[in-house]
């Protein structure tokens, strides 16, 4: 604990007043964009972890922006991976490409990963205000009916897994895990304009052969009517991502014990019915030579074995609680060590030694602020406090060298991407308010 008359005192308040500031930049009334020229709209994920920045110091405006992103749910219970709250040019592909421009707020088709009902069973937990639980419950209950639409719509065949069929709906877009699973999708024949170029480096952004390609999966799901069914049959990308698997878990155990807390007893029962059916399923994706999870092409039932950041999800998917876990969490650890080992600052989201590997390219090999959270939270929880701190340090570091970019290079540091960016301003705000989630798994998972 720093004494109040420290000198590091006003160095770290400068720190919390900068990273606000960014937020608070961002701030469109009510959601934050992401990067203002990169990303001018509201994305899921993001608005998730910016919530629990906000929380650090205003929580009025925190739950706001959980309510801006559920605005945008969809009849069915989808929550998109963007809402257009407000029109912009600088982005594409926009509302009319997605063929959802007729909805009220426009938004996308896909989601993102579903990170947000732990975000809001962690900002419940620290929340001060006395009428919490009345501003929650409309949320808890569009939650739940996010979560029956991962279960039902993408998972018709009851597995335990959910698919996903757009690099973009995983939030770890040009990963080189993709690489195999997008070669069955033709490139789009269709002219159109990236504008994600003109903003930033191209070689810090995915190549045109997987835009191509993202574009095409676009026009798919509009020329399907959005029919859950006919996309399942037909998309030809359609993946099981085990992070995205992961994240649902643990939120649906997050979940299960907010429903708990609102007296909603039958919700949180069909919550914990999946929950068990997800554990026991994901198993399946355990490889035991390579000590560690990985994803699935259910198109040809290939396994996806690239060694990417996704793996050290498990702890913060409290995956390692049943008969053998112990082994496979040591195991597991062992590959951390190693791509620790492998990158002056990490956790590279992409080891050096798979071919993919590049430093500079988004997911290809960069640090991601979020991921380094989330995974660092689940070692914390796990009992393995060392290799959390190591994460969190590399993460403020980086993040203090460079300034708060979207991401970074895992060699020299460099600040890539997007400037000012919100869920990598927010991240510094939780780490600097100090660590721990509040959260009990053994609670979530009983
Ligand atoms: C597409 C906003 C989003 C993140 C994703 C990240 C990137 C978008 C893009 O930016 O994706 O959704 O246009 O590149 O990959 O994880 O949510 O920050």
């Amino acid at each position: 604990m720093t004494h109040p008359e420290s000198p590091v005192q006003p160095a770290r308040d400068q720190e919390i007043a900068q990273f606000r500031a960014i937020l608070r930049s961002n701030d469109r009334g009510g959601y934050a964009v992401p990067s203002s020229r990169l990303y001018p709209f509201q994305w899921n994920w993001d608005a998730a972890i910016n919530a629990v920045g906000w929380q650090t110091f205003d929580e009025d405006r925190a739950w706001q922006e959980v309510e801006s992103l559920l605005a945008g749910q969809w009849d069915n219970g989808m929550v998109p991976s963007i809402v257009f709250h407000k029109p912009a040019q600088s982005y594409f592909p926009g509302p009319q490409e997605w063929g959802c421009d007729d909805r009220q707020p426009p938004t996308t088709s896909i989601s993102q990963p579903p990170v947000l009902a732990t975000m809001v069973r962690r900002m419940r937990a620290r929340s001060v205000d006395p009428a919490v639980d009345a501003r929650l419950a409309p949320i808890v209950a569009r939650l739940v009916r996010w979560h029956r639409w991962w279960h039902r719509d993408r998972d018709p065949l009851h597995t335990g897994l959910v698919v996903t069929y757009h690099p973009w709906e995983t939030g770890s877009d040009n990963s080189p895990a993709w690489d195999e699973p997008l070669k069955a999708v033709p490139p789009t024949a269709r002219a159109y304009q990236r504008r994600d170029t003109g903003v930033v480096d191209g070689s810090m952004r995915p190549h045109k052969a997987e835009y191509d390609r993202f574009v095409y999966l676009v026009d798919f799901f509009r020329d399907c009517g959005f029919d859950a069914r006919k996309i399942y049959d037909g998309s030809p990308f359609r993946i099981v991502d085990f992070a995205l698997n992961a994240i649902l878990l643990r939120a649906d155990a997050d979940l299960a014990v907010l429903c708990d807390d609102l007296g909603m007893r039958d919700e949180a029962g069909e919550l914990r019915a999946c929950h068990a059916r997800s554990l026991a399923a994901i198993d399946s994706l355990w490889c035991d030579a390579l000590g560690r999870h990985v994803s699935l092409d259910t198109r040809n039932g290939r396994r996806l074995e690239q060694h990417t950041h996704a793996a050290y999800l498990a702890w913060y998917a409290n995956l390692f609680q049943r008969a053998g876990g112990t082994a496979r969490s040591a195991a597991l650890q062992g590959g951390l060590e190693d791509l620790l080992q492998s990158t002056r600052f990490g956790l590279a989201s992409t080891h050096p030694r798979d071919p993919g590997f590049d430093p500079r390219r988004y997911w290809r090999g960069s640090v991601w602020p979020h991921i380094n959270w989330l995974v660092a939270e689940g070692l914390s929880e796990q009992g393995l406090p060392v290799a959390a701190r190591r994460l969190r340090d590399d993460t403020l570091a980086l993040v203090r060298a460079a300034g708060p970019f979207e991401y970074f290079s895992p060699d020299s540091g460099e600040g890539l991407g997007g400037p000012d960016f919100s869920w990598t301003a927010s991240i510094a705000l939780i780490l600097l308010a100090g660590s721990g989630s509040g959260v009990s798994q053994g609670a979530a998972c009983a």
